[in-house]
């Protein structure tokens, strides 16, 4: 981030996408944490300001299995935030000076289970917090499915909403994962004025209900879904996946940093531990924000009723 507040690029931030590689089953937090750190001091060498991490970034996305005792299921769930295993992040966060963003399954003290996300400042300090309010799948094992998608079953729909920090001088929001399919989301931000929305994903690689939607069609629904929400609301974002095979679990890639006019500026190459960087100059967002997506002037809300008070279909016939 530039220091000086004269000429353009002033609000310019260097991001860093820290896509992961496979996490299997048995890999420890402490080792994953190792691979999370070697990412940042990348970051901090590409002069990174701030890097994203993905969605449930400290272990193998286990609701693809099916557990019934409680007990086997919050061994993947943190019951603080820093931990011992996590705390070298926050750490060198502060040590070299980026901001950070990662996803993790959160246990609270009363006993609720979300899948989370949390952003710091540049000095480790957590100052915002979401959990996921879109979870995809089911509850029950389904026998129909190829594969299990057990976040109805593991986790609660988020309970906080959409908020938006200021944080870097410019108007951060987070959301994770299938939130990124709902255009709902980014408006809810967009109605703040974010102008960085950042996200973290675990997507399969193939449809467990339909064997022919692969990988291609995959990387581009999740695409579509990014580069629509960013020229819709004038704001930039970036999506950082899990990637590669888990225990034969295949995860697409296709990490990417998107721009406020829906361009891909940024995108990883691979389905591992890999580093994608945008100088991201956070007032390109003004002038989308100012003429055709300048909401006060635009919008028409007297008509959008069904989005905010309608759950499912109804026909008028
Ligand atoms: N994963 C997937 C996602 O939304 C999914 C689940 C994939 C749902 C494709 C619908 C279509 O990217 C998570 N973790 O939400």
């Amino acid at each position: 981030m530039c220091d000086f507040t004269i000429g353009d690029k002033m609000r310019e931030i260097v991001i860093g996408g820290a896509q992961m590689g496979p996490i299997q089953k048995a890999e420890p937090r402490e080792a994953v944490v190792e691979r999370m750190l070697a990412l940042m001091e990348e970051a901090h060498g590409a002069s990174c300001d701030l890097v994203v991490f993905p969605e449930l970034c400290l272990t193998t996305f286990f609701p693809r299995w099916y557990f019934e005792k409680q007990a086997e299921i919050d061994v993947w769930f943190e019951k603080n935030m820093p931990n011992d295993a996590t705390m070298p992040l926050f750490r060198t966060s502060k040590e070299l000076g980026i901001a950070l963003s990662f996803g993790y399954a959160e246990l609270t003290p009363d006993g609720l289970h979300y899948n989370t996300s949390i952003l710091t400042d540049k000095r480790g300090n957590i100052i915002g917090k979401y959990r996921k309010v879109h979870l995809p799948g089911h509850s029950e094992y389904d026998h129909d499915r190829a594969f299990q998608h057990l976040e109805k079953r593991y986790f609660l729909p988020g309970d906080m909403g959409f908020p938006v920090w200021r944080n870097l001088n410019a108007m951060m929001g987070m959301c994770i994962c299938n939130d990124r399919r709902w255009p709902e989301v980014y408006r809810e931000m967009g109605l703040q004025g974010v102008e960085l929305l950042m996200l973290g994903y675990n997507t399969p690689s193939v449809n467990s209900q339909m064997s022919d939607e692969g990988l291609e069609k995959r990387l581009y629904h999740s695409e579509l879904c990014m580069t629509a929400g960013a020229y819709q609301n004038s704001t930039w974002v970036i999506g950082v996946a899990k990637a590669g095979s888990e225990d034969g679990h295949p995860l697409i890639g296709g990490s990417i940093i998107v721009d406020p006019d829906g361009n891909v500026v940024a995108k990883a190459s691979s389905e591992d531990d890999e580093l994608i960087v945008h100088a991201c100059d956070m007032d390109a967002c003004n002038f989308g924000k100012s003429t055709i997506f300048d909401f006060a002037r635009h919008r028409r809300i007297e008509h959008y009723t069904r989005i905010s008070t309608q759950t499912g279909v109804v026909r008028p016939d």
